[in-house]
């Protein structure tokens, strides 16, 4: 490998371990670095054919492709282009990085120090307290280097949020005007959703919560629209579906009383926004989707990926503790238990719930707006990162 100058540009390494999540948050971070802080990005994938489920255009196939701004390399063994070692590189959610890369750092390191990147691990997000203490806290690594953990949050003390500068004003123009939903409803073939109608978009895992909602919704006065893609939601309504998952195509709907079940099509991080932004409340999961529904403003159910001896839970609560502190207490207590009972499957309890949340409530309605802005706190991730990099 040759020793090169260090060059201005930023790698992010990406390893998918399971579902859309880790390749969800390193592109949109990458997207962000390239679009708002012309920070030249290589984005090194090792799951292409993942990534293209939230990117169609992208060709699972080919070693080296653009988008937005990005370069998007499959990261396979060796890598299939020479590693230059830019300004920062990023190793998310604690990938193991290439022997190749490894080394190049090592010789960097005793040949001439400052050419070395500023080595950061993107760690999973959590709204729990001891975050605030440990980030940005350097580790010393048996090769010598310092590697530096970067804690995502809600705090002031913590590595930010992302979110897109422009991405609240965006979504106020789209919300002002009915119009908008309606049109991208029909752009993804969905159809019969009329404006009054309350619409529902299920990207949950797969949880006895949702055929005990169904059942619910079949049965209310008013039609509902359930949009679902395939994948792990349907695998907890078979029992609703005409035919196999993996014959449904999207734009199909099923209807069982007042609901319709319709099939989404996957779609860009970019229409997903809108769809989170033009229904009337969000089942989201993971880490990015969740994000996305509070950055939507709208009322939303965090099914939150589950981890061993029900750590999840811990940190349920602590986000459910800062999200509700300045909410109603009634409408508070009743939402935090229905988070509560959809992560624990508790059927009646989570219909219960259901029943006694007012998706039209002001206060509601107003603290799912305002707490965007809270949250956000000064500065978004990106914005805090380059900071990080400028001190370190
Ligand atoms: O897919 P997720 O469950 O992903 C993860 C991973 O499992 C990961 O290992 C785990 O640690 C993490 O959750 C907590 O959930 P998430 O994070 O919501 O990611 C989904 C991504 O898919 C998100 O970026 C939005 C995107 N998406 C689209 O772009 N288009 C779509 O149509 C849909 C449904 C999703």
């Amino acid at each position: 490998m040759i020793n090169m100058p260090r060059a201005n540009h930023w790698d992010i390494f990406c390893s998918v371990v399971d579902n859309y999540g880790d390749i969800g948050v390193t592109w949109r971070l990458a997207k962000q670095m390239a679009n708002e802080y012309h920070i030249p990005v290589n984005l090194w994938v090792d799951d292409l054919a993942s990534f293209s489920h939230i990117l169609p255009t992208l060709d699972p196939l080919k070693t080296a492709q653009s988008f937005n701004g990005v370069n998007i390399i499959h990261w396979i063994k060796p890598l299939p282009i020479e590693f230059v070692a830019g300004e920062v590189l990023i190793e998310a959610f604690a990938c193991e990085l290439p022997e190749q890369v490894k080394e190049l750092l090592v010789h960097l390191h005793q040949n001439d120090p400052k050419s070395v990147p500023i080595w950061l691990n993107l760690e999973y997000l959590s709204a729990e307290d001891w975050v605030e203490g440990c980030h940005g806290l350097p580790s010393l690594q048996a090769n010598g280097l310092k590697k530096y953990f970067y804690f995502p949050g809600f705090g002031a003390k913590t590595g930010g949020l992302i979110c897109e500068q422009d991405l609240f004003a965006e979504r106020d123009t789209w919300q002002a005007d009915t119009a908008n939903k309606l049109q991208l409803f029909s752009q993804l073939g969905l159809k019969g959703i009329e404006a009054q109608d309350t619409v529902i978009s299920i990207f949950s895992y797969e949880t006895e919560a949702l055929p005990a909602l169904c059942e619910l919704w079949q049965q209310s006065a008013e039609k509902i629209h359930a949009l679902i893609p395939k994948g792990r939601s349907l695998n907890s309504l078979t029992h609703l579906l005409p035919c196999d998952i993996a014959a449904l195509v999207p734009g199909q709907q099923v209807k069982h009383g007042n609901l319709t079940l319709h099939i989404l099509p996957m779609t860009n991080q970019q229409s997903f926004d809108r769809l989170l932004w033009s229904c009337d409340i969000n089942i989201v999961r993971g880490e990015d989707s969740f994000m996305r529904a509070q950055w939507a403003a709208k009322p939303f159910i965090w099914h939150i990926y589950p981890q061993e001896d029900d750590y999840h839970m811990v940190k349920l609560e602590a986000f459910l503790k800062i999200y509700c502190d300045n909410l109603a207490p009634e409408i508070a207590e009743n939402w935090s238990k229905l988070n509560f009972a959809f992560n624990q499957a508790q059927q009646s309890a989570v219909n219960l719930h259901w029943q006694n949340l007012n998706l039209v409530s002001l206060p509601l309605l107003q603290h799912v707006k305002q707490w965007p802005i809270n949250a956000i706190n000064a500065a978004d991730l990106a914005t805090r990162l380059v900071q990080f990099v400028k001190n370190s």
